[in-house]
């Protein structure tokens, strides 16, 4: 079990990830901010609290798995995987380069990404079979699955919760970004999920619904999904896409779009500390 977490100091780490993420889209001069900065706290609470794993020693096969679903918010994933000591801060300068292994979309060639993914609706599925392998093996360690909240309109989600109902995957954690805003508009305009809490539970999991940009309940949650028996849990995590930077706050404009260097400047200048 990790040590008590010091919360202060995991929110210094998000207010960072922002600023590196913004940063990163702007040199590339593409890419997806929106749902990169509205997973930064998740992506915090994961990689320096919960998950059991070793940077150093990214195959080390007792490591706690992280499927990120929704592989477009490759910024903030490659963000945390260098902050926490997977590969060298300085990569992130060659994102989206030819020849980089810092891809678009997250994919295997990067030190602590598990599986290739950007064709939404795919993480889950992907995440039960390891989950199942670990028990076949009676493997103690734990697959995340980090998803969308748009994703969730993909029909192979719900198959995928069937079937980790089914198999009482109490070894599997997903945690839906709920950040309002798909590709081009708001969830509740264009296809709505309400009501997202009694449909999970419908399918037979156990669910959390927190405010996904409060380290100390994200904390508690991912704890009492590890203590959760029989059961998948899924931690719905209530966030804004965007968040951190106002203007861009709910734009689906800044679904897929780099911050221009004035742009940029301009939102260092009002990032919020979350
Ligand atoms: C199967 C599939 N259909 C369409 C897309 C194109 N696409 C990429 S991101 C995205 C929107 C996803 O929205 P959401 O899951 O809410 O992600 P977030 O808000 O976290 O960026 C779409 C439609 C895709 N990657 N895969
Ligand atoms: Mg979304």
């Amino acid at each position: 079990m990790p040590q008590a977490p010091d919360i202060q100091a995991l929110k210094q780490k998000a207010f960072e990830f922002r600023k590196e993420i913004l940063e990163t889209l702007n040199l590339a001069g593409s890419g997806h901010p929106g749902g990169s900065l509205s997973a930064v706290e998740i992506m915090v609470a994961l990689y320096f609290y919960k998950m059991q794993h070793r940077p150093t020693d990214p195959k080390w096969e007792d490591r706690d798995r992280m499927i990120v679903s929704k592989g477009h918010v490759s910024p903030v994933v490659y963000v945390t995987l260098a902050n926490a000591g997977y590969f060298p801060k300085e990569e992130l300068k060659r994102f989206r380069k030819m020849g980089s292994f810092l891809q678009g979309h997250v994919h295997v060639k990067t030190p602590g990404v598990e599986f290739n993914t950007g064709s939404l609706g795919h993480g889950l599925s992907v995440a039960n079979g390891i989950a199942i392998g670990a028990k076949l093996l009676k493997k103690s360690f734990r697959t995340f699955c980090l998803m969308g909240d748009g994703e969730l309109q993909e029909g192979s989600v719900w198959e995928a919760a069937m079937t980790a109902a089914h198999h009482k995957l109490d070894n599997v954690c997903a945690i839906v970004d709920y950040n309002q805003v798909q590709e081009n508009g708001l969830i509740s305009d264009i296809k709505n999920l309400e009501p997202l809490t009694t449909k999970w539970q419908s399918f037979g999991w156990h669910v959390l619904s927190v405010d996904g940009h409060d380290l100390s309940v994200l904390i508690a949650a991912l704890d009492q999904a590890q203590a959760t028996k029989d059961k998948p849990t899924v931690i719905i995590a209530n966030t804004l896409k965007g968040k951190g930077v106002k203007f861009m706050e709910l734009q689906a404009g800044w679904h897929g779009k780099a911050p221009n260097t004035q742009q940029l400047k301009d939102a260092l200048e009002i990032l919020e500390r979350v």
